[in-house]
């Protein structure tokens, strides 16, 4: 089954026979071939196709440099089969064969390194990969004059020296993640003892405000007790509506009285008149002893000073004063009075008597006063009427106290609010980026520095200076897939635990600024690359301790507590 032109493979299969001993564990095995497909290989004289073992082929075939199996596993130890292995899609055409790789390629013993698998393109390519097959093996043709030599024992030291390195930063992650984890439930446990205390504090705020509501309904009514307010129904109104009525009834008398005492003078005035003419004309030697006493008499009245009982200029003047209707010139000004009463209370006129004393003894007065009524108010007998509203200071007290209680209660209701929020919020798995939350890591990179808060959001300031951007809030967790080296050095897909962080600056012209920040397992929180993805769409790669052993939840909601609930 060989061509002739492959001459390569057949000077490589001269230096080396098709069932080169390969095994490090001492069995002999074609060359190529990996501990785990040697069951296959037993058979010396056939060979069965591994996906299509219908196939049968002479044990000779192997490794011949002629593919004959449609799986490619008739030549572990050459490229003769790669375009199978480069191909991905020769699985089905129909007929029943598998035609989908049965090997993961050409297996380098790598004795003193780790073995491993390197795909058949690159097995005698006439390069030296030492970076996957350290004992150059894959090179065995010698292809061009390629010879490569094993370089497994000083590559391998150099692995286990930097394998031991990342062991121990490794373990001191794992260690740190436990840390974090435990600082998380003692902080969840601070979440949960507060919103306990909240809760007592709220229930005896409310208690605290019914009593306080009845406090200050009872105050109101106390007071409302001692206070005379009002032009109607005070007490001092009244009196001086019944002042007013009985001033306007005597003067309304003084009036009369008056009218008939100027009447009574007149007549006394002719009356007097009569009798001086009669005095003057009567006869003396006419012997009538009536006559004669009675002129007797009249000399005795007349001759007697005045009583003042008539009017004189002064009293008059004094009359005119006290006749004339009351108002804002004349007598006793009621409306200014009623106006003054206004608002103030019984007590208040009572106070004001000062006023009616001399001005020597007003300051003393108006002292005693002061001081005793304090006394009255506090000793709760009087109502202390200070306020410009018209409510007492017990009022207003009480009322102060009620809204103090209330604004607590608010004050206790939003806190319990915003940490029953914070239980239930998302923080992954072990609720771990709880006792990250508000901490930040940054780095330099290109013209900015970059800063990630976890939990919180992500900027970028320009290292000439100004105003931070943001590139966005945390929302939520969720996961990428990205290609990573594994142990063996090959390039294979990995789910990593990422952080969504939205709604950012709005860009000029493009959306909100975004940034996805991908985490894997390291031992500090360092962001190790920064990528402005498509315009204002950033992604960080970041290392944390926080990443380490992390299931991922494929982003769908909660990673950790939350799902409990
Ligand atoms: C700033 C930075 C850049 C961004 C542009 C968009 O310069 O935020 O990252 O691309 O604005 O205008």
């Amino acid at each position: 089954m060989k061509r002739p032109n492959e001459l390569v493979a057949l000077l490589g299969i001269l230096a080396c026979s098709t069932v080169c001993a390969a095994g490090s564990d001492g069995s002999s095995r074609p060359r190529g071939v990996g501990p785990e497909f040697a069951k296959y290989y037993k058979d010396t004289s056939t060979f069965a196709c591994i996906s299509n073992p219908s196939i049968k082929i002479p044990f000779s075939s192997v490794n011949d440099d002629y593919c004959d199996c449609p799986d490619g596993s008739d030549e572990p130890g050459t490229a003769a089969c790669s375009h199978i292995s480069a191909s991905s899609i020769t699985s089905d055409f129909g007929d029943g064969v598998n035609r989908t790789p049965a090997l993961p390629g050409f297996y380098c013993v790598n004795k003193g390194h780790n073995p491993s698998y390197i795909s058949f393109q690159r097995v005698n390519d006439g390069a030296c990969d030492y970076d996957i097959c350290c004992d150059g093996s894959d090179e065995w043709a010698r292809v061009g004059g390629t010879k490569c030599d094993n370089r497994c024992k000083e590559i391998g030291k150099e692995w286990r020296k930097q394998e031991e390195q990342r062991q121990k930063s490794m373990t001191a992650a794992t260690r740190k993640r436990k840390e974090l984890a435990e600082t998380a439930s003692r902080l969840r446990k601070e979440v949960e003892d507060r919103i306990e205390n909240l809760e007592v504090e709220r229930q005896a705020s409310e208690l605290k405000i019914q009593g306080l509501k009845v406090e200050l309904e009872e105050v109101r009514a106390r007071e409302r007790g001692k206070v005379v307010k009002g032009q109607k129904q005070g007490k001092v109104n009244v009196l001086a509506g019944l002042a007013k009525e009985r001033v306007e009834e005597l003067r309304t008398i003084l009036l009369e009285v008056r009218q008939q005492r100027d009447e009574s003078v007149v007549r006394a005035a002719e009356l007097e008149a009569i009798l001086s003419k009669f005095k003057e004309e009567y006869n003396p030697n006419f012997n009538d002893e009536g006559v004669k006493r009675a002129v007797r008499s009249w000399e005795e009245y007349a001759a007697r000073e005045t009583t003042g009982g008539g009017s004189n200029a002064a009293s008059d003047r004094d009359l005119d004063e006290i006749c004339k209707p009351d108002g804002e010139d004349s007598g006793i000004n009621w409306e200014q009075w009623e106006n003054e009463i206004e608002g103030e209370t019984e007590l208040d006129l009572i106070y004001k008597i000062a006023a009616y004393f001399p001005p020597s003894l007003v300051n003393f007065i108006e002292d005693k006063l002061s001081d005793f009524r304090k006394l009255l108010v506090e000793n709760g007998i009087v109502a202390d009427t200070a306020s410009e509203s018209g409510e007492s200071k017990a009022v207003i007290d009480a009322r102060n106290r009620l809204s103090s209680a209330e604004s607590s209660l608010n004050d206790v209701t939003s806190q319990l609010s915003d940490h029953r929020s914070d239980l239930v919020k998302d923080y992954g798995h072990d609720e771990i980026f709880r006792s990250m939350k508000g901490s930040c890591v940054s780095r330099d990179s290109g013209e900015y520095t970059y800063e990630l808060c976890w939990m919180e959001k992500t900027k970028q300031k320009s290292k000439k200076g100004g105003m931070h951007t943001t590139m966005g809030n945390f929302v939520r967790f969720s996961s990428v897939t990205v290609d990573e080296f594994d142990a063996s050095g090959k390039l294979v897909p990995q789910e990593k635990l990422a952080l969504e962080y939205e709604n950012g600056q709005s860009c000029w012209n493009g959306p909100a600024r975004s940034t996805k920040v991908i985490l894997q397992c390291g031992e500090n929180d360092e962001i190790l690359k920064v990528a402005e993805d498509e315009k204002c769409m950033y992604s960080m790669h970041v290392t944390s301790p926080a990443a380490c052993d992390i299931p991922i939840n494929n982003g769908k909601g909660a990673t950790g507590r939350k799902d409990e609930l």
